[in-house]
């Protein structure tokens, strides 16, 4: 039974991870039996007019142009970044020093030292009993949840090898214009940062192991757009003129885990005809297991342990009632899509908040992923030499 004073959120943004957040928003009470009640309280975006068409669309309350005054009020439970990465470390210190909750879209930040100014924020308001969150969304896709169960619990044995790859295509049209993706001071980097963080992530957390050196390599394989013109973010139209691309088009890089095992990873905005196309394989001594995003609803296992004329890839549906978050969806066999993540997501953000335990991931954790991400960088930087991720402290 939900109960007690609701927990009011301000968004922080209203671009495409904008629209996903409003659904999480709006179904997680709706579907889930919440601890608390929700509310969404205000959108904020620089453009007034486009921003009050945002929160009328997608269910705000209020809308408002100032986030420091909105982080301001005392009617302001959590606040919820989906800005460019520029933003996110101001934001979310002045937000957690303010003393409310916050959810920040992933990467956590577009440097190092932005990324360990808020872990460091964020573990020092977690004292006071506020709670801070990365919105690497696809952990909460069931199937994902229970990749990294069924690893725990041993079902493919001890893990050897990894490869994960997360490809797109939308660069691969030269007319495509400069969006703030395309440019470093926005987005800190490319292909790497905006969808690789996922798969280091991603495997972080379904091994249990860190990245802890990488070697790699990047690429801009067109250099040059078009200025954007109207609108923003993937579905921007071009303007007059040309700009320089100041990021990667391309990241591939190889990985060694804690645990001692291999991950090879590729973040790509140039696999053409790939369109969201996100996979991960983990492959182990007694099995394998396979998630792969164009086919959420599933894994695919491998038994090496089976009769050797019984063995190969086998498929486990994923809509079960006691697979991780379906019993509050629909009846078994009945599909789950990219939108339910971010329900997921703000359910279980908020039950963290109702009852005062760290969620995850953490900041920490989004700064284990910049360094990663950062590694790969000065990796690149220096013709792909192997770069140590955690320096062990002296
Ligand atoms: C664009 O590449 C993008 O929207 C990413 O920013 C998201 O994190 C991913 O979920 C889909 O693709």
């Amino acid at each position: 039974m939900t109960q007690g004073r609701p927990l009011r959120v301000a968004m922080i943004g209203y671009g495409f991870m904008g629209a996903a957040h409003s659904v999480g928003w709006r179904q997680a009470p709706r579907m889930f039996d919440l601890p608390v009640p929700v509310e969404m309280a205000v959108v904020v975006g620089r453009n007034g007019a486009a921003v009050t068409a945002a929160a009328q669309k997608w269910g705000w309350a209020e809308s408002a142009t100032d986030w420091r005054e909105v982080i301001g009020r005392d009617d302001i439970d959590i606040v919820d970044i989906v800005t460019p990465g520029d933003s996110h470390a101001e934001i979310a210190v002045a937000a957690l020093a303010a003393g409310k909750h916050v959810l920040c879209e992933k990467p956590l930040a577009n440097t190092v030292a932005e990324a360990q100014e808020m872990a460091d924020a964020a573990a020092q308001a977690a004292t006071r009993g506020i709670r801070s969150m990365v919105g690497f969304t696809y952990r909460r896709v069931p199937a994902v949840t229970l990749l990294r169960d069924l690893i725990a619990e041993g079902m493919v044995g001890r893990v050897q090898q990894v490869r994960a790859a997360y490809r797109q295509d939308w660069l691969v049209d030269p007319a495509m214009p400069l969006a703030w993706r395309l440019q470093k001071e926005h987005a800190g980097s490319g292909a790497l940062g905006d969808i690789g963080a996922h798969i280091i992530d991603m495997t972080q957390f379904v091994t249990g192991q860190t990245v802890d050196s990488v070697t790699g390599v990047l690429e801009t394989i067109v250099a040059e757009r078009p200025l954007q013109g109207e609108g923003s973010g993937l579905s921007g139209t071009a303007a007059e003129g040309f700009g320089q691309v100041t990021v990667d088009d391309a990241a591939i890089f190889t990985g060694r885990l804690s645990g001692g095992a291999l991950a090879s990873f590729e973040a790509t905005r140039f696999a053409t005809g790939r369109k969201n196309a996100l996979t991960i394989e983990v492959s182990g001594d007694k099995g394998a297991l396979l998630f792969d995003l164009e086919d959420l609803n599933s894994l695919q296992f491998y038994d090496r342990t089976a009769a050797e004329d019984r063995q190969g890839f086998t498929k486990i549906l994923v809509t079960e009632a006691s697979h991780p978050y379906v019993a509050a969806w629909w009846p078994a066999g009945h599909m789950l899509g990219y939108e339910h993540g971010f329900t997921h997501q703000a359910v279980d953000f908020v039950a963290a908040i109702a009852d005062g335990t760290d969620p995850h991931p953490s900041f920490a954790e989004g700064l284990s992923v910049q360094q990663v991400l950062d590694a790969v960088e000065r990796s690149n930087e220096n013709d792909s030499a192997w770069v140590r991720v955690h320096v062990p402290a002296a």
